[in-house]
């Protein structure tokens, strides 16, 4: 898989001979000035070319000759009894198969025998380093390069995505049945990250979001330390990372195992506007149009309930969805939950409310793997807003709306890889009030 990786990105240095590509991967981080290490994350574009997952390692890539060479840290006796086994460069060679093994210290000898004309980095670290050695560092392709390759996703990395969602879906379905009024949310956090960690998946790929009541309304919730309460929503948006690749899932479901009234309704708006989307996600099709179908829905069912006056056109135009779903519908997910490639060169964000966050602009692919995430919010800081402003409050039921400033929100997200013909959808925890309520039961 990493050599296809690697071929892909020379691939597109097919018309450079004379440059070569330098990155250097992630060092270990410390907490301030201790000695604490944080958990060691690969850089995700040098894991992407090597799969190497521990720190101080290099590479360079001839593209024109494919050759690739790693570069691994010098350790000494010391680093042994303190941090583990050394291996010999015969080892690592074994371990990682690159076509030549050096010390990073010999970085200076190896650029020397290659004489590149440039050397193309992608951060000021490695710029600086390539300068300070008497080269000439290019950083103006390679972010873009690799951008574009891990867009589309080999057939390697959607095993590992798949592998991913799998267990974030065990955990959600976990999480589904402890629920319990007057536990706290960190106890579902843990529930959540126990069956990751159980399945081998020790790191999660993001911050998870275990939003109860209000909590939910608050976009990257990540407090996780209030006391479910009986009548509560409960919103779950946390996944699982398998060798680096996420899995990014969001569920909402009620505390006490039964939608209300008024939860249910909003609910089904929620997960309709969900598989309509996911209905529509397949090659061809571009992210912002599923964007503005998902308001639309929301509108209409807005409409029904009585929430929003007027016809859905200029409720549209007026941006009257923003205030309820005022993020993107999705993104990019890969080795970055929030992964690359959204907006290449050229594509802007669109400014207008709701739609500046989204966060992939383009046309979909197959190979691609995408995230479908309504939400319907009832957030107080854009509401309240909204209630004073005529040109929004005419569009606005405000006496009711009053009413649900406390009911939190709702998000529901299904990852998908784009396919020839339509999607495969690797997200597999109930979604129907049915299946939930059922699934809650036991
Ligand atoms: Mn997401």
């Amino acid at each position: 898989m990493f050599n296809e990786h690697r071929t892909r990105l020379a691939s597109l240095y097919a018309d450079k001979p004379g440059h070569i590509i330098y990155i250097s991967g992630a060092a270990v981080s410390h907490r301030y000035n201790t000695d604490f290490e944080y958990p060691f994350r690969q850089e995700s574009n040098f894991l992407y070319l090597t799969g190497v997952q521990e720190p101080d390692f290099a590479l360079i890539l001839v593209p024109i000759t494919g050759a690739y060479h790693l570069l691994s840290p010098r350790r000494d006796a010391m680093f042994a009894v303190w941090m583990g086994f050394v291996r010999t460069q015969d080892q690592l060679k074994q371990a990682y198969n690159p076509d030549h093994i050096h010390f990073t210290d010999e970085l200076g000898d190896l650029l020397a025998s290659l004489k590149p004309e440039s050397v193309h980095v992608i951060n000021d670290t490695d710029a600086a380093r390539v300068s300070e050695l008497g080269y000439t560092p290019d950083q103006s392709i390679l972010a873009d390069a690799l951008a574009w390759c891990r867009v589309i996703k080999s057939d390697g990395e959607k095993a590992e995505l798949r592998k991913a969602a799998n267990v974030a879906n065990i955990a959600h379905r976990e999480v589904m049945k402890s629920i319990r009024p007057g536990m706290n949310e960190c106890e579902l956090q843990a529930i959540h990250e126990f069956t990751c960690t159980r399945s081998g998946m020790r790191h999660q790929p993001y911050s998870g979001i275990f939003a109860s009541g209000k909590g939910a309304a608050v976009l990257h919730y990540v407090d996780n330390n209030r006391v479910v309460d009986e009548n509560d929503l409960f919103l779950l948006d946390a996944g699982a990372e398998s060798n680096g690749y996420a899995a990014d899932i969001t569920r909402t479901y009620p505390a006490n195992g039964v939608f209300n009234e008024r939860q249910a309704a909003i609910y089904d708006i929620c997960l309709n506007m969900l598989d309509s989307c996911i209905a529509d996600a397949r090659p061809g099709v571009e992210m912002e149009e599923l964007h503005l179908k998902a308001a639309r829905l929301l509108l209409e069912g807005f409409l029904d309930l009585g929430l929003v006056r007027g016809e859905v056109d200029e409720l549209m135009e007026a941006n009257i969805f923003a205030l309820f779903f005022p993020h993107g519908l999705g993104h990019f997910l890969g080795l970055d939950t929030h992964d690359v490639g959204g907006y290449p060169k050229g594509v802007d964000r669109i400014d207008r409310p709701g739609l500046r966050y989204l966060r992939a602009r383009r046309l979909l692919e197959p190979g691609m793997v995408i995230t479908i995430e309504p939400g319907i919010y009832f957030i107080p800081a854009l509401l309240e807003p909204a209630f004073e402003n005529p040109e929004q409050a005419r569009f606005l039921n405000v006496e009711s709306l009053r009413g649900y400033l406390d009911f939190g929100g709702i998000r529901i997200e299904d990852n998908l890889i784009i396919t020839e013909d339509g999607h495969e959808n690797l997200t597999d925890v109930p979604k129907s009030r049915a299946d939930i309520e059922a699934w809650m039961r036991g």
